[in-house]
């Protein structure tokens, strides 16, 4: 068992006050990190427990500081469970932002739209999701001290948030989607008999994160808030391969929205 205490005390004695918002911040989406004021930052390397990130492009770094007068905490780079790492790696930083005081965690991704009325360049507050990940960070001893055996999922994403933010999209002007985040492990992209299996079942867009970070943060009942950058339509939608700068490239082309609409939903908090 993890010493939690450790990282807690480490980060709390480097920490410029109590961060009442966290953010996990997906591929490409890294910059808001860069825009916190009066930052400190503190590489995952140094803090005790925390695995260490390896995918390029993640700057791998936990960034305090205050963004829209809040006090906030952002993931830069997450840990995905495709590098290899366990469901209690992926989660684990999570349960750190809970112990340091985090209420409401802010997740984002970038997803490949299966719902065919969905646009690459779209965000999407997700409004629930499907674990197709064949298991749970939960498995396991329950940890009694951050929550109960049998969490509830009915409402893992926060209604009152998903309002907000469609109040923030709109008042920016901005066109948002609602939608259903179907969740696999990778690293593949999905076949297109996958894809349409995800439609079927109820997913708008696939993704490879997410999933795990959210259920253990109902466990520990902290507000939930994710929002998806559909960087491409998932296999067999279009007649075009899918590749990785496809992803990144959308991602930057709608970097300003997202991050409009992320400041906008924070200082709406
Ligand atoms: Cl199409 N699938 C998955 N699983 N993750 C993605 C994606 C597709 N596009 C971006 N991320």
């Amino acid at each position: 068992m993890v010493n939690w205490n450790e990282t807690k005390a480490f980060l709390q004695e480097r920490m410029n006050g109590t961060p009442e918002i966290g953010l996990i911040l997906g591929s490409g989406l890294g910059v808001l990190a860069d825009e916190i004021e009066n930052p400190v930052a503190i590489p995952y390397e140094d803090i005790p427990h925390f695995p260490v990130s390896t995918v390029e492009g993640h700057a791998g770094q936990l960034v305090f500081g205050d963004l829209e007068g809040k006090r906030v905490v952002a993931m830069q780079g997450r840990f995905h469970f495709y590098e290899g790492y366990s469901m209690e790696q992926v989660t684990f930083p999570v349960r750190v932002l809970k112990l340091i005081g985090v209420e409401t965690l802010i997740v984002t991704n970038a997803a490949g739209a299966c719902n065919e009325n969905f646009n690459p360049g779209d965000l999407m507050i997700i409004t629930d999701h499907i674990n197709f990940f064949g298991t749970s960070p939960l498995i396991g001893k329950n940890a009694n001290e951050f929550g109960t055996r049998f969490p509830d999922m009915s409402e893992a994403y926060d209604k009152q948030l998903v309002k907000l933010t469609e109040q923030v999209a709109s008042d920016l002007g901005l066109n948002v989607q609602k939608g259903v985040y179907f969740g696999n492990t990778g690293p593949t992209y999905e076949t297109p008999a996958e894809v349409r299996m995800a439609r079927l079942l109820g997913g708008d867009v696939v993704g490879m994160s997410t999933v795990p970070e959210v259920i253990v943060a109902r466990h520990s009942d902290m507000r939930v808030l994710g929002i998806s950058c559909v960087s491409n339509m998932a296999a067999g939608i279009l007649d075009q391969p899918l590749n990785h700068e496809e992803v990144i490239e959308t991602t930057e082309r709608v970097r300003q929205d997202f991050l409009s609409l992320v400041r906008g939903t924070i200082k709406s908090i």
